[in-house]
């Protein structure tokens, strides 16, 4: 069968991939040669390929690669394997593919974690509260005892929890007890973190799993093995080691009061916060801020990308240039000296960019080289060092400094909006607490909880469906909570700030940020901290009210212009913990009505979660509080009560849950 394939470009509106400031910045650098994502969308000479991106590409050996269509019987795989078991293959590979990008980075973490713990490092155990809720999650005593020896332990039982071959893992006990029995229910219970990774990818070898339910089981195993084992324990021992974010003010965009004209700017981009916190250190470092007056500079200022613009700006109020679709047109602006980079999400097209200006790209990690850039690879056992000479290659860089395009653009932000925050906020330092969130869900001011998550993405014109989606929700009275790239693009519409919630909040949700002056869409940090999200939803489910599950609550999710396999394994972990997620313009399994109908349905009667597919933004909002308000009406909330003064005895069934509710150990 002929596949038609159209040059110069596919389907979508490719003028419209960029939003106005990435645009302009992408014409004025077109000019000069440079070629960015937005040439590229714009120009590429085939379609995407069908059979890739509906998942029925089947390149798994060499008998192939055979490309199936689910409608004509002839096109099955030689070795005969159907539609249906093609893309849950090649589904439960992106979701191992993603599981293991976050998992990696948690082994990194928890490595140099215990070497820290250890005295063996430049960072210290800055965190006793995040170290005491780890150590409790590893059933670790702490009465009496050194932070240095609670954090050897914490650090050996981390590490450990990641070769571990029988399980359960030690995160599955923060998880609500009916979450837990659902997955034991279900067989599904992680047992090991890397475990489940090499289960899935042996599975879906040639010749083995071939019935796609048990695929996305294993798959749903991998996931949950990520989100409530490697992202959690990485998310933890980073809090530890960095101290947990507290909301802290800053500013994004790609211009003016992010990059800086007059000091030497320096980029970092990708997602481990060990070289941002290095980099924060030393860059404010007299001798180095010396170094760049020396070449004619005002000094030195660090900006992020990515994720580790989300984890520098929540722990140090670095601001953010930009998210994935950003990288290279912040090199456009002529006005960085030195782009650091160490792993995921990096394009491989930045030192080509960086050519026509005087940017140097260093990467950093022996995990991401890229040719025509300059590899520092980082010893962490002397991370300050390696810091210190990134940072002098990047201010010798200053004096090379051409024409500069800064606009004035930069969006005030507040951030860091972390599950404990939130608690404290709330109920403040002696009564920190979800109840009042709870309690004003179950009155309905907040409709329900919105999780955007995930990248931005060309297909549409990057990052507007994400603010579509947000201000949709805000407006019904239903709040946000974002990470990663998502979070930055609700930075840059203005939804990061208290007063967003008087400009584009329903009256309910208006009320509440308002008394506590919390902006309406709460940033809750990088891609590995949707781990951050598992533990506010079991807070949710402790505090009482809303059910005794996730798949009770009033809440869903959703990555609207998702592009990586990251986002996908966490979408997987949602759904397998219960939880709605909706997923824009692609998915990955669409050649397989029977997978895709499976997943967006059948699946819901094992895990309670379930995904859907839409691409308009609005109506994927709309999806999204239909679910709420399902679960509202389910919960019992949404009918009108007659008031009722508690008596002593109402009140203490009322604190129960709380207290019953074992198993989320803070
Ligand atoms: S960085 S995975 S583009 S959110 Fe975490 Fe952004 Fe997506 Fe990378």
């Amino acid at each position: 069968m002929e596949i038609a394939r159209k040059p110069g470009g596919d389907s979508q509106n490719c003028q419209g991939v960029a939003c106005d400031v990435c645009m302009d910045l992408s014409e004025d650098a077109e000019k000069k040669g440079v070629k960015t994502y937005i040439q590229r969308m714009n120009n590429r000479a085939l379609d995407a390929c069908r059979f890739g991106s509906g998942g029925t590409c089947c390149r798994n050996c060499s008998l192939g690669p055979c490309m199936i269509i689910e409608e004509i019987p002839d096109t099955i795989g030689i070795c005969g394997a159907t539609a249906d078991t093609v893309a849950a293959r090649n589904f439960a590979r992106m979701v191992a593919a993603g599981s293991s990008a976050h998992i990696d980075h948690a082994i990194e973490i928890a490595m140099v974690f215990l070497e820290t713990a250890k005295g063996h490092t430049d960072f210290t155990i800055k965190d006793e509260t995040s170290l005491h809720t780890m150590a409790r999650m590893f059933e670790i005593p702490i009465e009496g005892r050194d932070k240095h020896e609670i954090a050897i332990e914490v650090g050996e039982r981390a590490i450990a929890e990641f070769g571990k071959l029988d399980g359960p893992i030690a995160g599955v006990r923060r998880a609500p007890k009916k979450l837990r029995e659902t997955w034991e229910r279900t067989g599904v219970t992680p047992r090991g973190i890397q475990r489940e990774v090499v289960e899935l990818m042996h599975r879906t070898n040639m010749g083995n799993d071939q019935d796609y339910r048990n695929l996305i089981k294993q798959a749903t195993r991998c996931a949950l093995a990520d989100g409530w084992g490697g992202s959690l324990i990485a998310t933890g021992l980073q809090d530890i080691m960095f101290k947990a974010p507290v909301p802290i003010a800053s500013s994004v965009n790609v211009g003016l009061g992010v990059l800086a004209k007059d000091k030497v700017n320096i980029t970092v981009h990708g997602h481990d916060p060990i070289l941002v916190e290095a980099l924060a250190m030393v860059s404010k470092e007299p001798e180095l801020e010396a170094a760049a007056k020396k070449v004619g500079a005002a000094g030195i200022n660090m900006v992020g990308v990515c994720c580790s613009g989300v984890e520098g700006i929540m722990r140090h109020g670095i601001p953010v240039a930009g998210t994935l679709v950003q990288q290279e047109l912040v090199i456009t602006t002529g006005a960085v000296e030195a782009m650091v980079v160490d792993i995921q999400c990096i394009m491989q097209s930045l030192p080509e960019v960086a050519k026509y200006y005087h940017t140097e790209v260093i990467t950093t990690s022996d995990r991401a080289k890229i040719p025509g850039a300059t590899h520092m690879p980082i010893d962490h056992h002397h991370t300050l060092d390696y810091a210190r000479k990134i940072v002098l290659r990047a201010i010798e860089r200053f004096p090379m400094r051409g024409e500069v395009k800064l606009e004035e653009n930069a969006q005030g932000v507040v951030v860091g909006f972390t599950f404990e925050t939130v608690k404290y906020i709330l109920g403040g330092r002696f009564r920190a607490s979800y109840k009042p969130l709870n309690e004003n869900i179950i009155n309905g001011r907040i409709r329900g909880v919105g999780v955007i998550v995930g990248c931005t993405s060309p297909r549409t014109k990057a990052g507007n469906d994400i603010v579509t989606v947000a201000k949709e929700l805000i407006k019904n009275n239903v709040m946000v909570v974002a990470t990663g790239c998502a979070a930055t693009e609700c930075g840059r519409a203005g939804l990061l700030q208290p007063e967003a919630a008087q400009k584009y909040a329903g009256d309910g949700l208006r009320e509440v940020c308002e008394a506590i002056g919390m902006p309406p869409a709460l940033h809750r940090g990088s891609c590995v901290d949707n781990s951050r999200m598992l533990v506010g939803c079991t807070e949710l489910v402790h505090v009482g009210g809303l059910g005794d599950d996730f798949s009770a609550l009033p809440a869903a999710g959703c990555a609207p212009e998702w592009m990586s396999e990251k986002a996908l394994a966490i979408g997987q972990y949602y759904v397998g913990s219960g939880l709605l997620v909706v997923f824009g313009h692609t998915f990955p399994t669409s050649n397989s009505k029977v997978v895709t109908d499976y997943l967006c349905n059948g699946i819901e009667n094992e895990y309670g979660g379930k995904w859907a597919i839409e691409s308009d933004p609005i109506k994927m909002a709309h999806l999204m509080m239909e679910h709420i308000e399902k679960k509202r009406d389910a919960l019992g909330i949404n009918k009108k009560k007659e008031r009722v003064l508690f008596d002593m005895a109402m009140r203490r069934d009322l604190e129960a849950p709380t207290t019953k509710g074992a198993g989320c150990p803070r």
